[in-house]
């Protein structure tokens, strides 16, 4: 997939395009990342890329011409590339959207910075404005790499062939399952049995119901919504029993000395 990031610091994106899964990636060719620097295309003679709002205010506003132009050449460049708009006003970054992204041929980000960007930039070329949640950073470029990592995900060789991305929390609505590897004894916490077990059919029953478990206890909103067999239904019957009588009990174990 190719994908061009308008951005006035493009210097932000170094350590996270070259290290790890996303380096690997770039890499092997499978993302095609080109970094513009907007200030690039400032007709003004210091390269100014922003100025005072109209009507007052406080901060400021990226100016219309550099992101415009800016624009026009990324579009040139990856002409059916979707042009997308990293803001707070934005359609919600989530699974189903990074998959439905990771189908495109090409990706075009813009970065805002400042209060934003003259909206009249943003009327005339973008396509469509994506937010990574409810909160306000100080630029788009740390949406625009939440987007390109979770993207990412879902292009095919990205991750190991052993990694899915359909096997990870959400992608069936439920949290994960708790993991364990090696020592089998840590400090007198063990591994639950039933993962050494080597009896396959055991050990997804088991993750089933631990990722119930978990999604019951830390985001019930989600049940609502996840694809749930009768085995399931009745699994998260059983264990709201579980849950409600062992709420009052003691915390588990911790990392540190009880004194
Ligand atoms: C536009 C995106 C851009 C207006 C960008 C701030 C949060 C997100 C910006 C504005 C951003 C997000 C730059 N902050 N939630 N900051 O995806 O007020």
């Amino acid at each position: 997939m190719k994908i061009e990031v308008l951005t006035t610091f493009p210097e932000m994106f170094s350590g996270v395009l070259s290290a790890s899964i996303l380096g690997r990636a770039v890499q092997q060719g499978l993302l095609d990342i080109t970094l513009t620097d907007i200030r690039d295309y400032s007709l003004l003679k210091h390269k100014n890329t922003d100025d005072y709002p109209f009507g007052g205010g406080a901060g400021m506003v990226m100016l219309a011409q550099p992101v415009v132009d800016a624009m026009a050449a990324a579009a040139s460049r990856l002409p059916r590339g979707r042009r997308i708009f990293l803001g707070p006003r934005g359609r919600r970054l989530t699974t189903a959207l990074a998959r439905e992204l990771a189908g495109e041929e090409a990706l075009i980000l813009l970065c805002g910075h400042y209060e934003g960007v003259d909206q009249r930039a943003l009327d005339t070329c973008i396509d469509e404005e994506i937010s990574i949640g409810d909160y306000i950073l100080t630029g788009g470029e740390l949406p625009a790499m939440v987007l390109i990592d979770c993207v990412a995900r879902f292009i095919p060789g990205v991750l190991g062939s052993a990694e899915s991305p359909e096997e990870e929390s959400f992608s069936d609505g439920l949290l994960e399952y708790p993991q364990y590897t090696r020592p089998r004894d840590f400090q007198g916490l063990t591994v639950p049995e039933t993962l050494l077990s080597g009896d396959h059919a055991r050990i997804q029953a088991w993750r089933r119901k631990e990722s119930l478990r978990a999604t019951l206890r830390f985001r019930p909103d989600l049940l609502s919504h996840a694809s749930l067999s009768r085995k399931d239904l009745e699994l998260l019957e059983a264990l709201r029993r579980e849950e409600a009588s062992s709420s009052d009990e003691e915390g588990g174990p911790s990392c540190f000395s009880e004194s």
